[in-house]
């Protein structure tokens, strides 16, 4: 059976090349122990597809990986902790530098990649490569770096001082939107700080995991210390669940994440790190330059077809710039580029998956429940809007099925709706995560809409778009939020900042500097350089008998 490669063609019916387990490629276990599958049919119940969200058509076959694969993951992992947490930062460090080069030399290829299997525009499957290789720079550059403080104590004969140390097997859960950027958030991290891993790639983005894993494996990382399982929730939760796994780090769904974070924290010892939703909003003031505030809601509403965690779905919008925003807004939304992701003038591809599709009507149709005026529906797009494929496409031009390929895609457009604030409306409240947004006009001042801006159960990411400093700063001191813009869209966060949520969003660990707390534990180490032994706070360290 041929297996996909890493410069795979479009054949239909290659097939993947399992979980990587203890530096060794496996279909692992599935049909011994899995789910019940049709016994006649050896591959029943265990593998799946990656599929084109362009086309609907598959990419490749994937095993699905099971409890009894994740188990032999984990022993991997724990037996190859204690030699790998041996090796020297920088010794680590080598083996995350050979990807860096790679990540970079493929570029071109792996960004297509990206893009054929999770329908992101081309710039943006490029920009993920490159995302993920500045976290590598980050973490392997981190490597040469200090690691602790020095601090001062009471007594001058002794020294203390902070140093890490890898809190052991740390299991990652990473999500399909960024199919290569969040894995290294995650592990690119856990590596360096020396923990093993043991990783499940989205089961929408399986061909970008084993690039990643075959990465793993050519950089020469002893066996064990990287492990991949593919699969489904099942795979993940048998992850999170385990305890042997002693930090879960989690960017997903807020429903998975509370789930994973309420589970965890019942257990002593082991932390969960995670970084879920947001219903994001951007405020445009009276004082807006209003260029900026149209680039920037374009920008942060439809870029990754809404598809980010950081994407916004309100724009709470003065009443003295309402009607020329919304005007601006809504000309620009009628006529946004949906289109195949491998063309350089497509602005936003298709939407991941069938079921995200019939998600995001469903949220479209709870806002006019809710009494939204639409202003742009674009949703069903019309036929004409449908791309007909590129050379790089995944249907050719030769076979004649071009539109009917495309046709199968899954498309949607922009879909944007004005509505009366009201605290408790669920459109403004709930995620949708799709190419949805609605215009809130508000009165008053920046107090006004700093407390629309909040009120959701979600922190994650938001901006503010104004002129007037006291307007941005009293935004960056009130809004509710993790990552909070002036004069820019709320997507695109840099990896060397923290990235994370408040509220429902997360804990904000998973980037840079705040992932190591998550991966490390601190020990207070201080050391007496005298012969006699004094305490501080004034306590007598005399040891007093009763022959005293
Ligand atoms: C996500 O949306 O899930 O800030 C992550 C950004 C990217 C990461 C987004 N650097 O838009």
């Amino acid at each position: 059976m041929p297996t996909v490669s890493s410069r795979m063609s479009q054949q239909r019916t290659e097939r993947g090349r399992g979980h990587y387990i203890g530096g060794e490629w496996t279909d692992g276990n599935g049909a011994e122990r899995g789910p019940a599958g049709d016994r006649t049919q050896p591959d029943a119940g265990r593998t799946f597809e990656s599929e084109n969200p362009a086309t609907g058509e598959p990419l490749a076959t994937f095993q699905r990986g099971t409890v009894a694969d994740v188990d032999a993951a984990l022993a991997a992992a724990e037996s190859a902790a204690e030699e790998w947490r041996s090796l020297s930062y920088i010794d680590r460090a080598e083996f995350l530098w050979d990807i860096y080069h790679e990540l970079r030399d493929r570029h071109d290829e792996l960004g297509k990649i990206v893009s054929k299997e999770c329908g992101k525009e081309i710039s943006e499957g490029k920009a993920d490569v490159t995302e993920a290789w500045h976290m590598v720079e980050w973490a392997a550059g981190n490597a040469r770096h200090p690691h602790g403080d020095v601090v001062p104590s009471e007594i001058g004969s002794k020294d203390a001082y902070m140093r890490r140390k890898p809190r052991g097997v740390v299991g990652c859960i990473t999500p399909w939107n960024f199919p290569v950027a969040i894995p290294f958030w995650h592990m690119a991290i856990a590596l360096v700080e020396g923990n093993t891993v043991v990783w499940k790639p989205a089961e929408q983005t399986p061909w970008c995991g084993q690039i990643i894993a075959e990465m793993f494996e050519e950089s020469g990382i002893p066996d064990g210390v990287f492990n991949m399982v593919q699969g489904f929730g099942d795979a993940g939760a048998a992850i999170a669940d385990d305890e042997r796994v002693d930090t879960v780090l989690f960017t997903g769904s807020a429903e998975v994440g509370h789930e994973i974070a309420g589970n965890v924290g019942g257990e002593p010892g082991k932390l969960a790190a995670c970084e879920m939703g947001g219903k994001n909003g951007i405020v445009i003031t009276e004082e807006a330059d209003l260029d900026i505030a149209v680039h920037a809601a374009i920008m942060s509403s439809f870029k990754t077809t809404g598809q980010r965690c950081v994407s916004s779905e309100r724009l709470i919008v003065h009443e003295d710039v309402y009607d020329e925003f919304k005007a601006r807004f809504v000309d620009i939304a009628e006529d946004i580029a949906v289109g195949d992701p491998l063309e350089a003038d497509t602005f936003m591809g298709p939407a991941i998956e069938a079921d995200h599709v019939e998600k995001i009507r469903r949220h479209n149709d709870l806002a006019r429940d809710e009494g939204a005026t639409v202003l742009v529906d674009r949703f069903e797009l019309a036929d004409e809007e449908i791309p007909d494929g590129s050379e790089d496409g995944a249907a050719t031009a030769a076979d004649g099925e071009r539109s009917a390929s495309y046709a199968n895609g899954h498309w949607v457009g922009p879909f944007v709706y004005e509505i009366d604030y009201e605290s408790d409306l669920r459109c403004l409240n709930e995620e949708c995560f799709g190419p949805h947004v609605a215009l809130i006009e508000y009165s008053g001042d920046i107090e006004d809409a700093v407390e629309i801006h909040n009120d959701t159960p979600y922190g994650l990411a938001g901006a503010i778009i104004s002129e007037d400093y006291r307007q941005l700063n009293y935004f960056r001191d009130r809004a509710e939020i993790g990552l909070a813009y002036a004069n820019l869209p709320c997507i695109g966060a840099e990896v060397q900042l923290p990235f994370g949520g408040v509220k429902k969003s997360g804990n904000g660990y998973p980037s840079a500097r705040e992932a190591i707390e998550a991966v490390t534990e601190r020990t207070a180490w201080t050391m007496n350089n005298s012969r006699e032994i004094e305490m501080a706070q004034g306590l007598s360290a005399d040891i007093k008998t009763t022959e005293d």
